[in-house]
């Protein structure tokens, strides 16, 4: 049975990712990190681990006798725009330092890149797997070197690295933080609460998102993958779905037809958003590893509305 350490554990996938490994792998085998204790602990192991501290990842490796890291901690997109310096420490500096302790150790390791990790120059719709990738945040600079890295501890070492771009995430169980695809999730939360929402994002703002059931269910997916298959190791282009905040506000009026939305749009996230692609191309997840995702925007609405707390 694998030894799994997730990193980054408090935020949005690590909450649920946590929950789903141990499902499949048993508490006792994922242990759950994170810089801050969480607020509310589940069943199984924690650690408090600080990822840019080589010596106590090396440690906590060593002394649990991990074989698999997944590397969620991380700043997103629009707080680590705040704080670039911060930013890179954290996403580029914490992902080499693990590495390092991986490699040391033998370890697997799985990295979430993301859309973030496509520019302005690169096509915007249908984005192709391999192209011209020029991000303009210091999120997705830190994402690009970060498949990069993954890449080449893969060829260099050997050692086995795997990886996609997530899209937007959207999930009920723990807020995203930080983010410029969190309006999607924000958006169902005041569906609830009070019928209306105020959008930063402008319409006709395309993102690609996904909703968290599948995203869990290709991180294991991908990890389980027959490696002979496998032609890309790192930065799978995956995705369920594209919309603008018109669309999704749509899909929600067809459960609450009252739903109103206005707009009061953040030229800073917006500006990221502009900078991301409208849709990607996931033939490469789907040929090389089977990516299927379930939920489409309805099924995705339907669902989240049924589960958000209610106020
Ligand atoms: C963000 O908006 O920063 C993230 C992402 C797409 O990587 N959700």
């Amino acid at each position: 049975m694998k030894k799994i350490l997730v990193t980054g554990s408090n935020g949005q996938i690590g909450v649920e990712l946590v929950r789903h490994l141990r499902g499949i792998y048993g508490d006792s085998n994922v242990t759950a990190s994170d810089i801050n204790k969480p607020s509310v602990s589940d069943e199984g192991p924690f650690a408090v681990l600080d990822v840019c501290d080589g010596k106590a990842v090396a440690e906590f490796l060593e002394g649990s006798k991990v074989d698999c890291v997944v590397h969620l901690a991380g700043i997103l997109s629009a707080k680590a725009e705040t704080n670039p310096q911060l930013a890179w420490n954290v996403n580029a500096n914490g992902l080499y330092t693990v590495l390092e302790a991986a490699r040391a150790r033998g370890c697997s390791l799985f990295f979430p890149s993301s859309i973030a990790a496509f520019g302005p120059a690169s096509p915007q719709k249908n984005t192709p797997q391999d192209t011209i990738q020029r991000p303009t945040t210091i999120y997705g600079v830190a994402k690009v070197a970060g498949e990069l890295l993954c890449d080449y501890y893969h060829l260099k070492y050997g050692m086995d690295t795997r990886g996609v771009r997530f899209p937007g995430l959207i999930s009920y169980a723990a807020l995203p933080g930080g983010g410029t695809t969190d309006y999607a999730v924000h958006i169902y939360y005041k569906a609830v609460a009070e019928g209306k929402y105020t959008s930063y994002i402008a319409k006709g703002s395309f993102m690609d998102m996904m909703y968290m059931p599948d995203a869990l269910g290709a991180v294991v997916q991908l990890m389980e993958a027959d490696p002979k298959k496998l032609i890309h190791r790192n930065a799978f282009n995956i995705s369920a779905m594209s919309f603008d905040p018109e669309g999704i506000a749509a899909s929600i009026r067809k459960i609450l037809p009252d739903f109103k939305l206005s707009y009061d749009v953040d030229p800073k996230r917006q500006a990221i958003a502009d900078s991301w692609p409208d849709s990607l191309d996931c033939s490469a997840a789907r040929d090389e590893w089977g990516f299927s995702p379930s939920f489409d925007l309805d099924a995705m609405t339907k669902d989240m509305l049924q589960r958000v707390p209610k106020p």
